[in-house]
This record gives C-alpha cells, structure tokens and sequence, in this order.
C-alpha cells in the first residue's frame, strides 16, 4: 500500500539540492501517487489535488484576471455559486450564470470578456444535462477556456477531457473517496501550461490536502467502479418507485427516457448516475420537512456520494447560498428533495422512502 508520508518536509542534500520533495506544501509523495492515479482516472496527463472541491475550484478560477468573466451554467452547487459570486466577484472576476441546453442562446451569452466556461453535468440539484462535446467545441472556436466539473457523475461516468473540457475538476469528497470520510478536491488537465499555472497556484496558495486523506481517498478510488454501478442501479429502481407515487409531483432522473438530457446522458455518460432528485405536490418547507424527518435510511445530511444513502433539502441546506428568485428560476423549489442513492439493499431503501411518504398528510 502506498505509505502516508506524514511529513512537513523533507531532508535536503545542500542547500537548494532536494531529492524529489523539498516541503510538504509543495509536493508529497502520498499526494503524487494520487494526482497519477487521478490523472489516469480521467485520462488526463496532469493531476493536481486540493484540500476540497471548492480550494479546487478556486485554484482554477484564479487563472482569471480581474475584467475578466466566468459564464457558468444556471443549476450548479451553491457553494461555487457563492464562491463565485461573493468572493471572487469581489475582486472583479464577475459571472454570469446561463442555461447551456439551448446552444444558440449559450453563443450569444458569450462576451469579449468571457474567459471561463463553467460546466457542471448531471447539474445540482436538478440534475439537468450539458453537451459538453457541443459547449466546448463553441468554446474552443472563441478561445475561451472550459472547466467541467465531474463531481454528480464521477470518472467511472463520465471522461469530459475525452469530449474536448480543458480542464476537470473533482470534490474527490464524494463518489471518487466513496465512505464520507475526508474532504478533498482535483482537477485534471492534459494542458501543460495549465498545470504549472494551476501548480504554482497550489503551492503559493496553499490549499493542499493531508497525507492521511489523499490515502483516504486512494484507498476509496480501489472500488469507485463496483460502488457507482451499485448506486446508478439503486437509484434507477428508486427513480422509478418515486415517479409511480401519487404523492410524488415531479421526478429529475436523467435516466428517464422523456428527460429532456435523456439522448446526451446516453451518449456521454456510462449509466444514468446515482442522484434523483423530486418534488412534492404541496410545495412548501414545512411539507417538505415532515418528509426529510422520517426517512430511517437515508440520512439527513449534506453532500452525497457515499456508500450510505443520504437525503437532502437543497432550498435550506447545500443551496441556501442562492437567492430564491434564483433557485426558483431553474424549478429549486421549496419542497424539492435530493437523494444521494448509496449501495444498500434497494428494496430496504425503497421501503424506507414508502413509510416516510406515508406519513406525510
Ligand atoms: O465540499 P467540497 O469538497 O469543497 O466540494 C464542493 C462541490 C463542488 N462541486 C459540486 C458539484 C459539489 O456538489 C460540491 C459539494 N457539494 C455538496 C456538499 C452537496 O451536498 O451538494
């Protein structure tokens, strides 16, 4: 097994003379095997890892300038909205946020200033689908740069290097560690000069990860494979039980045929993923919550990703960060609740959600 080298540095031969490693902040040698196997995952030349997706995220916004702008897709997670928004349009990189399913209108969104396209796919919460191939391609002729962020789908899904993204980005917190045990983020690129800017941020920055959980994180990656097909399998089965409930009023499942994502999940992903997200006839927090406090199995809980089943209420917890004029914008309502389908036994989980629901009035 790869050791955790639980070190801050490391002993030089002569003054400016290293041997491979000269400080922790800037390389260790736990951190290397996984930025290569990262980088391997996502058929990518280049990994680099953070202390979570968001530092991640940070690190790739900073290869902006102020004056410059990030035209981000309008579902995404609520941190990077904020981080995005509150921070990092404080000093004056603004974004803009855009529905990229509608190609023409994407285009036209596009400004002299625009030097950062933002993908998320499957999106969150909504579970919206972007044609990266197609986003991309519109980039890449205008020369702006592109950063899919993989998080929903995970490398064993989806490869968005491999369909013309400049740059990946992970929180490794999720599918890629698998156990809810370390926060942690990636990204992957196949540009050299990225990753040197992209290094050299790390490094000046500082945002890196511990020794213990890039080995946390190895160690979940051995079975990312046998985890995801679990969950993609559960949560078809789940989809499908919430969509037949008549207390149920609407289901987001890319794996449905008449999702408007349907035809791009099939042709860029593997499998569907292992996220649904619904919402309830009565549309209001209260009802939503009388749902959220009577699952048994599926716990209450932020983020998503790990072998246990989790369910969340985006509108108050991982997307509070977003205006409600926003979130409503891209159907965020109030009652809308998100699973994160882990790899239990499906018929224990479909029971668990049935008696939750039941209880409702
Ligand atoms: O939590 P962190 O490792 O910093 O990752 C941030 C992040 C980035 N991108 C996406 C798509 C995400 O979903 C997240 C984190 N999301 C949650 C914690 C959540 O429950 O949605």
């Amino acid at each position: 097994m790869t050791p955790i080298y639980q070190t801050s540095t490391y002993a030089q031969s002569s003054p400016g003379v290293h041997k491979g490693y000269e400080y922790a902040r800037t390389g260790n040698p736990t951190r290397t095997v996984l930025e290569n196997n990262l980088a391997a995952l996502e058929n990518g030349k280049f990994g680099i890892c953070f202390s979570s997706g968001l530092a991640a995220m940070d690190a790739v916004i900073r290869l902006l300038q102020p004056g410059d702008e990030v035209l981000a897709c309008d579902d995404l997670y609520g941190g990077s909205y904020r981080l995005l928004t509150k921070v990092h349009g404080g000093f004056g990189i603004k974004s803009r946020f855009v529905g990229m399913n509608n190609l023409t209108a994407f285009e036209t969104a596009i400004r002299p200033e625009t030097k950062l396209i933002w993908i998320e796919t499957p999106t969150n919460p909504m579970l919206n689908i972007v044609d990266i191939l197609a986003i991309c391609d519109i980039a890449k002729k205008k020369g702006i740069l592109t950063c899919v962020d993989n998080t929903f789908a995970s490398p064993y899904l989806q490869n968005p290097l491999d369909l013309g993204a400049d740059i990946v980005l992970h929180s490794a917190t999720k599918y890629i560690g698998g156990h809810s045990d370390a926060v942690h983020g990636a990204v992957v690129t196949n540009s050299e000069l990225y990753a040197q800017k992209l290094r050299f941020i790390q490094n000046a920055v500082g945002a890196v990860p511990g020794p213990q959980d890039c080995f946390l994180i190895l160690r979940g990656i051995k079975t990312l494979h046998i985890r995801v097909e679990r969950a993609c399998q559960n949560a078809a089965k789940i989809a499908d039980f919430l969509r037949s409930h008549s207390k149920i009023k609407q289901v987001f499942y890319p794996g449905f045929i008449d999702h408007p994502g349907h035809d791009i999940a099939t042709s860029q992903m593997r499998h569907y993923g292992g996220m649904v997200s619904f919402n309830l006839f009565t549309d209001t927090l209260d009802y939503a919550e009388k749902l959220l406090a009577n699952t048994k199995l599926f716990t209450l809980a932020e983020s998503l990703g790990g072998v246990e089943s989790l369910i969340g209420h985006p509108a108050t917890m991982t997307h509070a960060s977003i205006p409600k004029e926003e979130r409503l914008k891209v159907g965020l309502t109030d009652s809308l609740i998100r699973l994160s389908v882990g790899i239990e036994d499906v018929s224990d989980l479909i029971d668990d959600l049935n008696e939750a629901i039941d209880h409702l009035p």
